[in-house]
């Protein structure tokens, strides 16, 4: 049987959200099967777009790791690395730049609205951050690239540049796919619900963290900005009862429907309380298996230098098949 690769990666920006888990994580665990080999990394050249305190960004690159293997990522049947431990990434991304038109890179939604929240520090690698993304994915030949759906843009360019690539040099790289789901790909934010849910918000009351107390998730759902329509219902004029909605029904496996019936006629607190139990219950064993495994750094060092070596072994291979095909390497073979 011929495994099929999975990568996915995610930024040390923040404390991992609800948006993160549901509209990424939960699926990094799940597609953990017998018939693929996934690799996951904590993407700190990522996070590096914006101004990071080196002290605080070690710290919490280590913190997202032991919260990837809180959230079900399982070192036997994944690879789970620190991206900077592999020095692949950033050497496959600057071949790629070369490939990149700057065109393509001005029609990304994710620089623009980045530019308008960091007007003093719109860098250069702000605006090469989806060729990175590319990079990463390329480099490991895979098929399904698990994400939210603010990532779907970057996958799609991530497949530009691997077919533009192939057909300039030959088949070198697999054509990857974005796994989105259905239902929670986009969370919205609990103070806004016309936008995303971000861990690098302010305002914290904006997001659930996963390791959030039951007693603060209670009160972030009690305060979550809905309407003045005092009614429950499933429509695009109350972002922020449909939110409430979608994140019950992900908690709970009902059906939006469901959901509907079993809230009819009731109040907006209702349903804010019966979420906030429902997400309560999921997350609480997550947050004690996450300050289990920080406490056992000799665990997670051995975990993440592992996941290097598998990642490694990969990216060698394919980098050097791009020098070779590019004239960048095999001088004097
Ligand atoms: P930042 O606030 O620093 O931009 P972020 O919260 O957007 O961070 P990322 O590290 O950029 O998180 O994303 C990690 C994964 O989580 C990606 O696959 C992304 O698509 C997904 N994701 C992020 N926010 C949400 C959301 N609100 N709903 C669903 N999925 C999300
Ligand atoms: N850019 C992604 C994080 C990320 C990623 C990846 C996702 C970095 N490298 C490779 C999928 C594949 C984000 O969520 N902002």
């Amino acid at each position: 049987m011929e495994k099929k690769n999975v990568l996915s990666g995610i930024q040390p920006s923040g404390i991992i959200t609800l948006g993160n888990y549901v509209g990424a994580l939960r699926n990094w665990a799940k597609l953990q099967t017998d018939d693929r080999f996934c690799f996951y990394c904590v993407a700190n050249l990522h996070a590096m777009t914006v101004r990071q305190d080196p002290e605080v960004f070690r710290q919490r690159t280590i913190e997202a790791a032991a919260l990837l293997l809180a959230c079900g990522i399982d070192p036997k049947r994944s690879a789970l690395f620190i991206q900077s431990s592999v020095h692949e990434h950033a050497e496959l991304s600057w071949v790629l730049n070369c490939s990149t038109y700057m065109g393509e890179l001005n029609r990304m939604t994710q620089f623009k609205d980045k530019s308008a929240k960091h007007a003093d520090n719109i860098n250069a690698g702000l605006f090469t951050y989806p060729v990175l993304m590319a990079a990463d994915i390329l480099l490991y030949q895979a098929s399904y690239v698990p994400v939210g759906h603010d990532q779907k843009q970057h996958v799609e360019i991530a497949r530009d540049i691997a077919e533009r690539f192939n057909k300039l040099y030959g088949e070198t790289f697999v054509i990857p796919e974005p796994f989105i789901p259905k239902v929670g790909g986009r969370i919205m934010s609990l103070q806004d619900p016309t936008k995303k849910m971000s861990k690098s918000d302010p305002n914290p009351s904006s997001f659930i963290a996963i390791t959030d107390e039951p007693n603060v998730i209670l009160k972030k759902f009690k305060r979550a900005v809905t309407d003045s329509e005092a009614r429950i219902a499933y429509n695009e004029n109350q972002p922020g009862i449909a939110n409430l909605l979608s994140i019950y029904s992900i908690f709970t496996g009902k059906t939006i429907e469901e959901a509907l019936e079993i809230f009819d006629g009731m109040g907006y607190g209702q349903l804010k309380v019966a979420t906030a139990e429902a997400v309560i219950e999921e997350l609480t064993p997550i947050r004690e298996e996450y300050n289990r495994i920080l406490a056992d750094r000799v665990y997670l060092e051995g975990v993440l230098n592992e996941g290097a070596r598998q990642a490694a072994a990969v990216a060698e291979k394919t980098l050097h098949n791009v020098y070779a095909k590019t004239g960048l390497g095999s001088f004097f073979a």
